[in-house]
């Protein structure tokens, strides 16, 4: 086992993983930038050097200068956290050259997931169902080809894209060569490559993603689902584990071509295939994430296995030591992601001190945070502060309730009775809560007023939920009188970043 790692990160999952390595009995070194020196992953840690000026690219992206601080301090390995240097197959190979274990898969095994059209090759191969479509890289005229013969709709999408980027829907032929022309350049600027390729639209899909694990004997397993459809613009607003009516047989040919996929191209380490979901419950591989991802916790939640903590040892050669049939899972998890953002002004960027942090806390309640009260809030880095993750005996049971900031935007969410039902689609927030298409023009006095009559429907309805558990329970096992939630959740506040 390793003695001392790199955490190449800042924020809650710098954290997350130096507590990982804590409990394995290893040393943690921690990189800041220059506005990080009093950062929570800093005081963590057992040892922290500077990396560079604020920017990322110019600190937490600089893999030579990470590569040397892991040198001079010793480390044997680096773990790249989500984000930053994560999937990077580039810096994983540097580190392998220089002789320091990368936590995570190989460097070609992450370019070959990186590059959505040689996915899509690879998945085919390994027998794992994808949206149906093209896997080459399609010139004008060729795109032009398949759209005519299969018709729409269809999506345009960036062969060096993912999550969302330089993605284009095309409802009518007629807008075909203007979406291609944007799609390219837009790939072109924000990729450097402009190879495009076709897929035919999945209306109203579900986001179901499986989280696996795999170690470098030739062992693979997967941790069942999360779904993750309640998405504001490509980000991930709420997540849950286990899906909502995932049937068993569905979660386990899911959970097979997940275990296909990381077998197929000799994954190591934690990963995440993402599937997209049909109202008919077919299923069609999107992408592979090589990374530890942010909702990791929710999982954990579920399988009581330690993510993180596996895939440190998993880098060390060690066996994964978890068979299939031994693995399952109990309850249900759902994790809010807390932004500095204000959700009543267009969700703009809430940087500031945080004057007041009261986490949540108690059974089933987990809270992984990159801030502490009287920390600072910066615009140089991603701005989720905190993750509140619960877990409650059945999904019904589940009530969040008294996060005073950021988020009363998820109060939105979990009160409102399509997500209640579970019947929801990666459109929820389009379609269900007013402005959260992240509309620029203000809302009229006329919807203000209606949607303030809509949340007090909503308030009394799941008023009246708690009255009438049992009449209202959602889940299998039928709800207890008092759910502890609303008594735990009540406390979670965290109140004023202020500017
Ligand atoms: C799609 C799709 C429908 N059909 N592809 C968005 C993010 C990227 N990972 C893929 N995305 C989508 N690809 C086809 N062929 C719908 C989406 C999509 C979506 C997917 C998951 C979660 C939220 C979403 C919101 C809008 C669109």
């Amino acid at each position: 086992m390793f003695e001392k790692v790199l955490i190449a990160n800042r924020g809650e999952i710098a954290v997350r993983v130096m507590r990982a390595c804590r409990e394995l009995g290893i040393k943690t070194v921690a990189v800041y930038s220059d506005v990080d020196r009093d950062a929570l992953h800093v005081r963590f840690a057992d040892e922290a050097y500077p990396c560079g000026p604020p920017p990322a690219r110019e600190s937490y992206l600089v893999g030579e200068r990470i590569v040397e601080i892991a040198e001079k301090a010793g480390a044997q390995a680096i773990h790249p956290g989500y984000g930053f240097l994560a999937e990077n197959g580039d810096f994983a190979d540097l580190c392998a050259a220089r002789g320091i274990t990368f936590i995570g898969p190989r460097g070609d095994v992450m370019r070959a997931m990186g590059d959505k059209v040689t996915a899509r090759q690879t998945m085919e191969k390994a027998g794992v169902p994808i949206v149906p479509g093209t896997t080459e890289r399609l010139s004008d005229q060729a795109i032009a080809r398949w759209v005519a013969d299969v018709g729409p709709p269809v999506m345009i999408k960036a062969a060096a894209g993912g999550g969302g980027k330089g993605m284009r829907l095309v409802r009518d032929e007629k807008e075909l060569a203007g979406a291609i022309a944007r799609a390219r350049s837009e790939a072109r600027s924000s990729f450097g490559d402009d190879s495009l390729y076709v897929e035919k639209f999945v209306e109203q899909p579900r986001h179901i993603e499986i989280q696996i694990l795999a170690d470098a004997h030739g062992n693979a397993v997967h941790l069942f689902e999360r779904e993750c459809s309640i998405q504001r613009r490509h980000q991930k607003v709420i997540e849950e584990a286990p899906g909502n009516g995932i049937s068993p047989k569905l979660r386990e040919r899911m959970g097979e071509a997940a275990v296909a996929a990381a077998q197929a191209v000799g994954y190591v380490g934690a990963g995440t295939c993402e599937f997209l979901v049909d109202a008919r419950g077919h299923f069609y591989f999107l992408e592979m994430n090589t990374r530890v991802q942010v909702e990791h916790a929710i999982t954990e939640m579920i399988t009581g296995v330690d993510i993180v903590k596996t895939m440190i040892r998993v880098a060390a050669g060690e066996p994964l030591g978890l068979r299939q049939e031994e693995l399952e899972f109990r309850g249900h998890s759902i994790e809010a992601r807390i932004y500095a953002e204000d959700p009543d002004q267009n969700f703009v960027p809430s940087p500031g001190q945080v004057l007041v942090y009261r986490p949540a806390s108690g059974p089933g309640i987990r809270v992984d945070t990159g801030v502490y009260q009287g920390a600072r809030v910066t615009v140089f880095y991603d701005p989720m502060v905190a993750k509140l993750v619960v877990w409650g005996r059945d999904r019904g049971e589940f009530v969040v309730k008294g996060i005073k900031t950021s988020i009363p935007f998820h109060q939105r969410v979990v009160e409102h009775p399509v997500f209640l039902a579970g019947r929801y689609d990666t459109g929820f927030i389009a379609e269900h809560l007013a402005g959260g298409r992240g509309d620029p023009r203000p809302m009229s006095d006329d919807a203000r007023e209606a949607r303030r009559v809509a949340f007090l429907m909503a308030a009394i309805a799941a008023y009246r939920r708690d009255k009438q558990r049992a009449a209202f329970s959602l889940g299998p096992a039928g709800g207890r009188a008092e759910s502890p939630w609303k008594v735990f959740g009540r406390r979670a506040q965290m109140r004023g970043v202020w500017p």
